[in-house]
């Protein structure tokens, strides 16, 4: 089954046609990575409208509907929809005002409704991971895991957290990333406390916590890692924090399966860096799946309860940050089987002093 029949199969029974707009639902469904395009879902049919720029590879990548060139966008949509006797069309919740109300507008034949319906079925279905993209997702950390061992030989007293940052990223498209899978984040020091500092001209210090939180992206696909790693000797303290985070990551790690809730992991975290003295010093969530968008449900929050399927990628990344001191994350993706879980990031865990 490719990916919209098995969309089809989780809208309701009484449902008369999709659009799908968003870029990485529409991606996901198109199997084409393109900034523009139009996925029309009908109940025995379906096509994609695209422009002339990805016409060519459109039609050898779309699976699952008839590619149309673009011409009059809302006179095709409108076309399309009376040919096949469809008046009612789900739109997604990501889509614009805008695009809702153009639609609206200019396609005045059809009923658009904008409820959850059609979002949360293409998300349900996104966040199952077929094999291909599991493998996309380990083949993006594999690049960003060889980026921190080079980084390990770049940081030292004197180098700007910019510089780090641009070394990773330029390390990694080296290595074949497509891109960058979200803005590089390299704290040191006093600005390890905001988790998500922008890189800044601060030259890193001896006796400093740098905590780099970056990731590849390749086909579309993100991975995601945190690593604190201290330059020179660092105090009792600093390390006290950095073996808490280390317990409460590996502790909730642990705990992760098909069936647990993502409050559940979030808790075993939560209650170790609590109990550590470090109250009010974790103020994010556990983490989160990813795909082809950096953050995706389901979530493993203390202010949500996502079940938490086999199938799914969700990252583990506990911290500790003290304002005005210095902060520690650790991050590793994993995904979730009927067992346990296997653990898709290799890099070193243990405190690494440079
Ligand atoms: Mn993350």
């Amino acid at each position: 089954m490719n990916r919209i029949e098995k969309l089809r199969n989780k809208l309701p029974a009484n449902t008369k046609g999709a659009i799908v707009i968003s870029d990485t639902n529409r991606e996901y469904l198109s199997k084409l990575l393109s900034s523009a395009g139009t996925l029309l879902i009908f109940p025995d049919t379906a096509y994609f409208i695209i422009d002339s720029r990805y016409i060519e590879v459109a039609k050898k990548n779309v699976v699952g509907a008839e590619v149309i060139l673009q011409g009059k966008l809302y006179e095709q949509i409108s076309e399309l929809c009376s040919r096949h006797g469809i008046d009612e069309v789900l739109c997604e919740e990501e889509i614009s005002l805008a695009e809702y109300n153009a639609l609206k507008a200019n396609v005045g034949s059809v009923h658009f409704i904008a409820d959850d319906t059609l979002s949360s079925a293409i998300q349900q279905e996104r966040a199952i991971k077929e094999p291909k993209e599991l493998k996309m997702i380990c083949d993006a950390q594999a690049i960003t895991d060889a980026a921190f061992l080079e980084i390990l030989n770049f940081i030292k007293p004197g180098v700007s957290e910019k510089q780090v940052a641009a070394e990773l990223e330029y390390t990694m498209r080296k290595l074949g990333a497509d891109g960058l899978a979200f803005e590089t984040i390299v704290a040191s020091g006093t600005n390890g406390s905001m988790p998500h500092a922008v890189p800044s001209d601060k030259l890193i210090q001896n006796g400093e916590f740098v905590t780099m939180d970056y990731g590849a992206k390749l086909c579309g696909y993100c991975s995601d890692m945190t690593r604190t790693v201290a330059v020179g000797e660092v105090g009792e303290e600093q390390k006290r924090i950095y073996d808490t985070v280390l317990n409460a990551h590996l502790s909730s790690m642990a705990a992760a399966k098909a069936g647990v809730y993502g409050d559940y992991l979030d808790k075993i975290a939560r209650d170790i860096i609590y109990e550590a003295g470090y109250e009010g010093c974790f103020g994010h969530s556990l983490g989160h799946s990813l795909g082809l968008d950096i953050h995706e449900k389901p979530m493993s929050s203390y202010a949500r309860h996502d079940l938490l399927p086999a199938g799914t990628i969700m990252t583990i990344e506990p911290g500790i940050y003290i304002e005005g001191k210095y902060g520690v994350r650790i991050e590793n993706m994993i995904f979730i089987t009927e067992k346990g879980y296997k653990n898709l990031t290799g890099s070193e865990r243990k405190l690494i002093t440079l």
